[in-house]
C-alpha cells in the first residue's frame, strides 16, 4: 500500500466500515521477516570497535547480531580485530616494552604496512593493550580503557545476553586475511569451527553467520563440516561518481585468494547471475558493499568537474545522489541467497546529497527494497528507522 494512503484508510475503517481489510503489507525480504540489524564491530560509532563494551552497547541498542572480525595471536587464539596490524586499533605504539616488535614494510595481502602485528604477540601480551577509536571523528575519551576480546568471550557474551534478554543475539564472525593467516601456520578456519562446535552452534538454525571476502575460506569451513549460514562479502575500491559504477583497485579489487592464485576476475563478477549461482554452491547469502544495490552519481560541469552541490568546497559523496536500485536484491533472492549490505553510518560525510544529512532516509531506502540485513556502526539509528518502516507497512 502507498504509505500516505494507510493513515487515510485507518481513519475510514475506524469511522465507517465495520470489516475493513487493514492487514499489514509484507516485508519483501527473502524470509518475509524484517531486516536484520548487525552491530558492525559492535556499536563502533560510539565506543572503540571490537571490544566487549562495544558489543554490549550494540545489544543494548537493540541489535540482532554482533559482528567480530577475527585474527589470530602468536599462540593461536582467535581475537577480535579488523586488522592484524595492532597499531590501527590499539595503543601498542605507546607501550615501550613492545617497541622492538615493530615491523617495517611488512606485507599483508600484498600491501606494505608498518606497525605491530598480532601474530608476534601472545594473548597474554595482547591483554596488556587498550583498544582505541579507529576514526578521528568519533569519541576518543574511551581510548585505552577496554581490552581486546577473544572470540570465545564474544560467544559467551551473546549466550549470556540472549538468556538475560529473552531474545536471540546472533554472532556474525568474519575470517580476516584468511590466506595470510594460513601462510603463517595460524589458519583461522579450524579454530572458528572448533569454537562453534564446542558452543553447540554448528547448524543452519544456530544464531551464527560466518562471513569472508575470500571464497576459499568459506569453502574450507564447509569442508571442515561447518553447517552454519555463510556469507560471501563483495567489495570494491570506491565510487565512480561520473558513471555511477564502482572502481576497482588493489587490494579491494578481488579477494586475496584469487589474487594469489592468479585469478584476475574482479569482485564485480560475483553480482552477476552466474556469479550468484556460483556463490550459492557454498554460501547462503551475500554481503555486498551497499552501492552495489543503490549506486551513487554526481553531476558534472562542462569542464568535467564534479559539482559541489552543497557548497562546502569539496566534491565528494555528500554531493552525489542515489540512483535507481540495481536488480541485485531481486537477482540474489531469485538465486536463493539473502542480502546483507554494509556499512551504514550516521555521519554527514557518509551520506549522499539526497539524504539531506539524515541517516534514517538512507535506511528507509534499503528497507523498502527488501534488504535482508545490514551492518551498522550506529544500531540505535538503524533500529529506529526500522520501527518507522514497520509503521509505514502497517505492522
Ligand atoms: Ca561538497
Amino acid at each position: 500500500m502507498t504509505p500516505f494512503l494507510r493513515p487515510l484508510l485507518a481513519v475510514l475503517c475506524a469511522g465507517v466500515l465495520a470489516a475493513c481489510n487493514d492487514d499489514p503489507d509484507p516485508y519483501q525480504t527473502l524470509d518475509g521477516n524484517q531486516t536484520m540489524v548487525v552491530g558492525h564491530r559492535g556499536a563502533s560509532g560510539t565506543l572503540p570497535e571490537h571490544t566487549l563494551e562495544a558489543y554490549q552497547r550494540a545489544i543494548d541498542q537493540g541489535a540482532d547480531a554482533i559482528e567480530p572480525d577475527l585474527i589470530a595471536t602468536k599462540d593461536g587464539v582467535l581475537i577480535a580485530r579488523h586488522d592484524p596490524n595492532l597499531a590501527y586499533s590499539t595503543n601498542v605504539a605507546s607501550i615501550a616494552k613492545f617497541a622492538d616488535r615493530k615491523r617495517t614494510d611488512y606485507l599483508v595481502d600484498g600491501e606494505k604496512q608498518t606497525g605491530w602485528f598480532a601474530h608476534d604477540f601472545t594473548l597474554a601480551e595482547i591483554r596488556e593493550l587498550g583498544a582505541i577509536a579507529t576514526d578521528a571523528d568519533r569519541p576518543q575519551q574511551y581510548n585505552g580503557q577496554y581490552k581486546v576480546p577473544t572470540f570465545q568471550e564474544i560467544v559467551d557474551l551473546a549466550k549470556t545476553q540472549s538468556t538475560k534478554l529473552g531474545r536471540g543475539i546472533a554472532i556474525y564472525p568474519e575470517t580476516k586475511n584468511p590466506t595470510f593467516h594460513r601462510d603463517l601456520g595460524l589458519a583461522l578456519e579450524p579454530k572458528l569451527a572448533a569454537t562453534l562446535n564446542a558452543a553447540g552452534w554448528n547448524s543452519k538454525t544456530a544464531p551464527v553467520f560466518v562471513q569472508s571476502f575470500e571464497p576459499s575460506s568459506l569453502k574450507q569451513m564447509r569442508t571442515l563440516g561447518l553447517n552454519v549460514r555463510m556469507v560471501q562479502l563483495i567489495d570494491a575500491d570506491w565510487y565512480d561518481y561520473k558513471t555511477g559504477k564502482l572502481s576497482y583497485a588493489a587490494p579491494w579489487d578481488r579477494p586475496y585468494d584469487w589474487t594469489k592464485a592468479g585469478d584476475t576476475r574482479l569482485y564485480s563478477v560475483m553480482v552477476t547471475p552466474a556469479g550468484l549461482a556460483e556463490i550459492k554452491t557454498y554460501a547462503d547469502g551475500i554481503g555486498p558493499w551497499k552501492p552495489y544495490i543503490i549506486p551513487m552519481k554526481g553531476e558534472y560541469d562542462a569542464a568535467g568537474n564534479m559539482k559541489d552541490l552543497n557548497g562546502d568546497g569539496v566534491a565528494d559523496l555528500r554531493d552525489a545522489s542515489s540512483q535507481p536500485a540495481t536488480t541485485l536484491i531481486a537477482d540474489a533472492h531469485k538465486a536463493g541467497l539473502f542480502v546483507h549490505a554494509y556499512t551504514f553510518r550516521n555521519e554527514g560525510k557518509r551520506l549522499a546529497f539526497d539524504h539531506k544529512g539524515d541517516p534514517k532516509a538512507e535506511y528507509l531506502q534499503y528497507y523498502r527494497l527488501g534488504l535482508d540485513g545490514l551492518f551498522s556502526d550506529f544500531p540505535d539509528t538503524a533500529i529506529a528507522a526500522r520501527a518507522a518502516y514497520a509503521k509505514e507497512l502497517g505492522h
